[in-house]
């Protein structure tokens, strides 16, 4: 495999102006006829066209209409004697999408025919020059059989459709928008369609379509409505328009990531698109709104002004996440569920992005070389990236952020460029010596990866009433860089008196104070921050709104943490002291190898939260789940610890048992007090109710089963069969399975007889047993038996997603055996899903990412199996990739 550098990159030689597609559809063999308008680039040295092209039978090769000799080498078509001046060359040749199990290039899925083109499916396709700076206008004619194929799209516009003979017909279809080869995409199958005309602030009328199979038609709304929201929002907030005259949507159950931001022709993963009641669950409902938006966003970051190379992915995709991280907070409205976006976006972000930037796989936001792109579709680049681009927002302020995005456009629409251009579009628009010094060094958060550490420690004069902070940042080392330099850091922060009220903040020098919360910018090694004025010794609340990607170690005391749990006005924050109060009690007793015991003083903290008069459920519900597992390893192992799994396992289920039993009458009355009357709406204010009385329903079941008692399990039975939603339904069903209670066997059959014919629901069947709480090999076992499931297939991703990465990536009490076992089911899984599906068998190899901080025998063990995968000399390049990182 070779290994592609940043620095390596050079432009193309060759330009493709317009590209006229024919497509011959047939499941076995599909001809594909392509016509290219080629201009050579006078600014690079003349050389050889060489065209992508991979599982292809190439038929014919024609420059200006004259057979022209080429070569093939591995997966390259050279052509040496192409002509100086702009010619045409046409290209024919065959793939066989039915063949297609790796969901990269065309395939079929259900009876139809769907493409998926980024990062390089195109060149699965047919012949081209596959890479993101090479932009053409496309015109696309589709023809297939009418019966089985009614529906043929495109990207763009419409332009002719027609019957042909032996029961065929056509489409011919147009997309004014040069783009890239990773743009493009067709549908040909068997669809319906909701449909919306909208007329935009611009005053233009619009179509909105979501595609989907027969039977899910009603299960569109809710992705109709948030598409309509993203188009208003982008408009409100960027202002920037729906640049087509139809936009459209298409659901499919076979495919590789979440949703493609096709230009025009977005495809979805149906469980991104697909949401009903009595199918979808809350988190569903949310997830499904942030995704239309993200693919929607991306029409202008990313697909107006695209990237110059993969390096550049965060260009469009931190951006993008930030900007459907936004609109979230914006839909939710309210101040209290703008917070609940902002833990759960920071959760993810710490449990997945936290391990990947300490691990074998860390990389810079700008990845600087690669073997296979499609493993750097990270949560690196796409969550650090959008707290890169947030941080932009913070330290340039909302105005001078969107001045940026302004010029940004105005300089690079319809152009592919690079993340120093967004850069520099940011530090031009807000002009300034000083800040212009920041932002140049603000850009190592794009080249050094590792998450930065910050030690804050406060000390406090009494005599000069002065309050001085003092922050030091350290940067880990990483795979291949040492040596790093201070980063720009922002740090949102406010004081709190003895009372809990926050203080005026007056920096040494200031004429006044101004306001009660600032952003301290830590740009050195090491800077001291004096507050004067400061009547007595307060309490830092840091990090307010986690305002930068880090690692804080405050120094507060468990006391100070009451306090700030209690009173801080930053949301973020006092949920983060209640994390802080439980994380230090589970390391405690995880290094101390003793069994946890929970204190009154944090048992009554919980409750005080579980009963408190005016904070919102949501809030409620994710202040009293304990912090995640891979969270707390990664805290471990930040202090040097060896990571035992096991024991981080055996300390969080104490401390939830603890919480079941000791808050068991407040989990009754919050379980009967956040009961939703009226009908099903998947809004914050219901969701964080249906959260709330979900979580105490766990919690009382847990407790009646460790206790005997049959009442609250029963109650749980009774809901789980009447409830008038997936998410009552899924929140019973969960806690009778991770409490191993009796009733959980004739529910889990019942739930599969039910809903069999709903893929998306018996996806959630498979992943509830694959995540439920491990007791005594139990978990495992089932997990073992339910690949053999007659429903059970790795072929279609969610599937194998909803069993096999439940148990190896969200189970780690049931997956890290001491017996090895899980280690060797992955071995095995990870080598079936390689040679059907090679990126999703990448992402199933990343598991192992942490092997080397675990503790024995896990260590040893975890590295044979990761020994016995790279021992296989027919691997893909995606599987290998991770391997041999992880071996390094
Ligand atoms: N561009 C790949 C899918 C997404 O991030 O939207
Ligand atoms: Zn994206």
């Amino acid at each position: 495999p070779t290994l592609i550098r940043l620095e390596d990159y050079v432009a193309p030689i060759y330009w493709i102006r317009t590209v006229e597609l024919s497509f011959d559809l047939d499941p076995a063999k599909t001809l594909v006829t392509s016509k290219m308008q080629i201009q050579r680039n006078a600014a690079v040295p003349h050389g050889p066209l060489r065209l992508h092209g991979e599982e292809l039978t190439l038929l014919r090769v024609l420059i200006n209409g004259e057979s022209v000799s080429f070569r093939q080498e591995g997966h390259e078509l050279i052509i040496e004697g192409a002509p100086d001046a702009d010619f045409t060359l046409e290209i024919r040749n065959t793939c066989a999408p039915e063949k297609n199990t790796a969901l990269s290039g065309l395939y079929t899925s259900g009876g139809g025919f769907f493409t998926q083109c980024e990062a390089e499916g195109f060149r699965r396709i047919t012949y081209f020059l596959d890479r993101p700076d090479v932009m053409a206008v496309y015109t696309v004619t589709l023809r297939a059989d009418q019966a089985k194929y009614p529906v043929l799209l495109s990207n763009g516009n419409l332009l002719e459709t027609g019957e042909l003979d032996n029961g065929r017909h056509f489409a011919k279809w147009h997309d004014p928008f040069p783009k890239p080869s990773y743009l493009f995409a067709l549908v040909a199958a068997d669809l319906v369609s909701r449909e919306q005309r909208i007329r935009t602030r611009a005053g233009k009328d619009h179509l909105l379509q979501v595609y989907v199979r027969r039977g899910d038609l009603e299960k569109t709304e809710h992705a109709m409505n948030s598409l309509i929201a993203s188009v208003v929002w982008d408009e409100a907030r960027f202002g920037l328009p729906l640049d087509l005259e139809r936009f459209m949507v298409v659901g499919v159950s076979d495919f590789n990531m979440g949703a493609m931001e096709n230009k025009g022709l977005n495809i979805f993963n149906t469980s991104a698109l697909l949401a009903s009641a009595a199918t979808a669950t809350d988190a569903d409902f949310h997830r499904i709104e942030s995704i239309v938006a993200h693919e929607y966003f991306h029409n202008w970051t990313g697909n107006r002004v695209t990237c110059r190379d993969w390096f550049q992915l965060s260009l469009k995709e931190g951006l993008t996440v930030f900007r459907d991280q936004e609109f979230s907070q914006d839909m939710a409205a309210a101040p209290s569920a703008r917070a609940v976006c902002r833990i759960q976006d920071v959760r993810a972000l710490r449990s997945g992005q936290f391990p990947e930037d300490a691990g074998a796989m860390a990389h810079p936001v700008r990845p600087d070389s690669y073997v296979e792109i499609n493993n750097f579709y990270t949560a690196t680049v796409y969550n650090k990236g959008a707290e890169v681009v947030r941080m932009y927002q913070t330290l340039v302020g909302r105005a001078g952020f969107e001045a940026g995005m302004k010029l940004y456009f105005e300089r690079h629409d319809g152009q592919a460029v690079t993340c120093d251009d967004f850069a520099a579009a940011m530090a031009d628009a807000n002009p300034g010596s000083a800040l212009a010094t920041r932002l140049e060094a603000f850009k190592r958060w794009y080249v050094q990866a590792g998450t930065p550490r910050v030690q804050a420690r406060g000390s406090y004069d009494a005599e000069t009433q002065t309050y001085t902070l003092t922050l030091r940042q350290t940067l880990p080392d990483t795979p291949g860089q040492t040596h790093k330099q201070a980063q720009v850091i922002p740090v949102a922060m406010g004081l709190l008196g003895a009372d809990g009220q926050a203080l005026p903040l007056q920096l040494q020098g200031e004429a006044a104070a101004q306001g009660s919360e600032r952003v301290l910018v830590l740009e050195q090694l090491e800077q001291s921050f004096v507050f004067v004025n400061v009547a007595s010794a307060p309490v830092p609340s840091l990090l307010r709104g986690f305002s930068a990607p880090v690692l804080l170690d405050d120094g507060l005391s468990d006391t100070e943490l009451l306090m700030l749990l209690q009173h801080d006005a930053d949301a973020f924050n006092r949920w983060e002291a209640g994390q802080r109060l439980a994380l230090a009690r589970i390391i405690g007793a995880v290094r101390a190898g003793a069994a946890l015991q929970l204190d009154a003083a944090f048992i009554q903290a919980m409750r005080a939260v579980l009963r408190h008069a005016e904070l919102d459920p949501a809030f409620k519900a994710l202040a009293l789940t304990l912090p995640d597992e891979a969270y707390i390893a990664e805290q471990l192992a930040a202090a040097g610890h060896s990571v035992d799994p096991q024991a981080i396992h055996a300390a969080v289920e104490a401390a939830h048992i603890q919480l079941a039993d000791a808050l068991h009458e407040d989990w009754a009355w919050a379980f009967d007090a956040h009961q939703v009357r009226g009908g099903y709406q998947p809004t914050p204010q219901q969701a964080g109710q249906r959260a709330l009385s979900n979580q105490a329903l766990s919690m009382l079941v847990l407790h009646a089963t460790r206790s005997g008692t049959t009442v609250w399990p029963g109650r749980a039975y009774q809901r789980f069969k009447d409830a008038s939603n997936m998410t009552d339904r899924l929140g019973a069903l969960s806690a009778l399975v991770n409490a191993h209670a009796e009733l959980a066997v004739p529910a889990l059959e019942r739930f599969h007889a039910q809903f069999r014919h709903e893929p998306l629901v018996v996806d959630k069947w498979f992943a509830l047993q694959g995540r439920a709480a491990e007791v005594d090999g139990k978990t495992f076992a089932r997990v073992k038996q339910l690949t053999q499931h007659p429903d059970f297939t790795l072929k279609n991703p969610n599937r194998a997603r909803s069993l096999i990465f439940s148990l190896c990536m969200f189970n780690p009490a049931a997956f890290h055996r001491s017996d090895a076992a899980g280690y060797v089911f992955w071995a095995e899984q990870v080598l079936q899903l390689d040679a059907i599906n090679p990126q999703v068998a990448g992402r199933l190899a990343r598991v192992m990412d942490r092997w080397n901080v675990l503790a024995q025998p896990y260590r040893d063990a975890a590295r044979e199996a990761i020994a016995r995968v790279a021992a296989k000399p027919e691997l893909s390049n995606d599987v290998r990739e991770i391997i041999e990182r992880a071996l390094a």
